[in-house]
């Protein structure tokens, strides 16, 4: 099994809803390391290098405005399998679906504003790290 990196981001409503706590307790006590952290309010650049593989979804416009609507917490997070690890944490992207014990199941029910992303691959992880830590 390979000791992995990936991003994880508290999005706005999870700042704004004082989840920043709670979701860096619960990958703490899973027993991920926390290597890098940074509160900032992304740019309309970032979000768009972010998100672009959704870029002709119908939803991207509205995403991109909520996810620079305010301070979000980017992490790097890392350990055995931490990608997979970190997105069965998180649970489905709807939260109405994803099972209670996820952070989505027990905590959203907006399939926008569900608090929390994680990186869905170790490529992933690498290209979006690069983007929010240079
Ligand atoms: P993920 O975050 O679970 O990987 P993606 O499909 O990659 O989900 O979508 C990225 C983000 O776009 C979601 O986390 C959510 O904030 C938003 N999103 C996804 N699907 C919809 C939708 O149908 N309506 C509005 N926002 C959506
Ligand atoms: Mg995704």
């Amino acid at each position: 099994m390979p000791h992995q990196s990936t991003f994880i981001m508290v999005k706005p409503d999870g700042v704004r809803r004082g989840l920043v706590g709670e979701v860096i307790a619960r990958f703490e006590a899973k027993g991920l390391s926390l290597e890098r952290m940074e509160l900032t309010v992304p740019s309309g650049e970032v979000a768009a290098r972010h998100y672009a593989e959704h870029r002709q979804k119908s939803f991207y416009a509205g995403l991109i405005d909520f996810i620079t609507s305010g301070p979000v917490v980017a992490m790097q997070w890392s350990g055995e399998s931490a990608v997979t690890v970190a997105r069965t944490m998180i649970g489905s992207t709807d939260p109405v679906g994803a099972p209670p014990g996820t952070i989505r199941g027990d905590f959203g029910l907006d399939v926008q504003e569900n608090i929390v992303h994680g990186s869905d691959s170790p490529d992933s992880a690498a290209r979006e790290l690069a983007i929010w830590f240079g």
